[in-house]
């Protein structure tokens, strides 16, 4: 499975994470929660960045001055693609479980949310796929869109501020079938009433990506007006050029699929 690795750049973390970090990291370290993504042309629609609450996420050294959040498999991984300095290692400078990061302001790679969007909880990431950070795009990710639905309306529950989980979602694709809003049509569509509807979830997922891709035209961006399929891979390009990105593959036969 080749994905984009997204670098969302920590701006400001909250206080617990803040008093757990303390004294581990250098003064002036960039900390980038990367998350795997197969629509790097959708990042513009990006509203925050899931963690699982219950993972446990590392901090991995990658330069004096670059640090990546990702679980400590995603780094394994990584320390054989290269993107580590040496092949094999990935040094740890310190762990934080993703309860403590929620609320931590960061900055999303094209996204029209340009002063920062926040982390949040989503119980859904899997340990076991990608990186454990989960980038956000609710206008065409239906899971996304169940869980900051879901996210707003239980704030209170969540130890959220509510208007975290409810940043505008732009309109960034088009397509004939689903309209420019995909994720809220499909979930719409199939009746989808909570995140945990797995069943569903997956069905308008797979939609959402046949649809997406093979109509989809993009209404914003450098590449507004093109095809889906023809844009992908340019804004992936432009993203990996800009490092704001980079290649990363998970192994065949790793990913896990949901079992809830
Ligand atoms: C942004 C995005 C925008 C995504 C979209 C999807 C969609 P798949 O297809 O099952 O391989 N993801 C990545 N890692 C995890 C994880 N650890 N746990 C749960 N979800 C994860 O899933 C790949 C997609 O699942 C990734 O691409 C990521 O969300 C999420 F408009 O990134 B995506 C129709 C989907 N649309």
């Amino acid at each position: 499975q080749e994905y984009t690795g997204i670098k969302i750049k920590v701006l400001e973390w909250t206080e617990t994470a803040q008093a757990e970090l303390a004294g581990k990291l250098p003064v002036g370290a960039n900390v980038y929660m990367v998350a795997a993504t197969l629509r790097p042309e959708t990042m513009y629609g990006q509203t925050c960045c899931f963690v699982g609450p219950t993972i446990t996420y590392g901090i991995y050294k990658i330069s004096e001055t670059e640090y990546y959040l990702c679980t400590e498999r995603a780094a394994r991984n990584m320390a054989y693609q290269k993107i580590f300095p040496k092949e094999g290692e990935f040094p740890c400078v310190a762990t934080v479980v993703g309860k403590s990061l929620v609320g931590t302001l960061v900055k999303a790679p094209l996204s029209i949310h340009t002063d920062g969007v926040r982390v949040l909880p989503m119980e859904t990431v899997l340990a076991t796929k990608g990186t454990g950070v989960v980038t956000s795009v609710p206008s065409d990710s239906p899971d996304d869109y169940a869980t900051v639905s879901d996210l707003a309306k239980k704030a209170e529950y969540y130890g959220i501020k509510k208007e975290w989980a409810e940043l505008e979602i732009p309109e960034i694709i088009q397509t004939p079938s689903y309209g420019n809003k995909t994720a809220e049509f499909l979930v719409k569509k199939l009746k989808i009433n909570s995140p945990k509807d797995a069943k569903q979830l997956a069905e308008a997922k797979e939609l959402a990506y046949k649809e997406g891709f093979y109509q989809g035209i993009m209404l914003m961006g450098d590449f507004k007006g093109e095809k889906v399929e023809v844009a992908k891979p340019k804004v992936r390009a432009a993203l990996i050029a800009s490092g704001e990105a980079f290649a990363y593959a998970e192994p065949e036969g790793q990913v896990t699929s949901r079992s809830n």
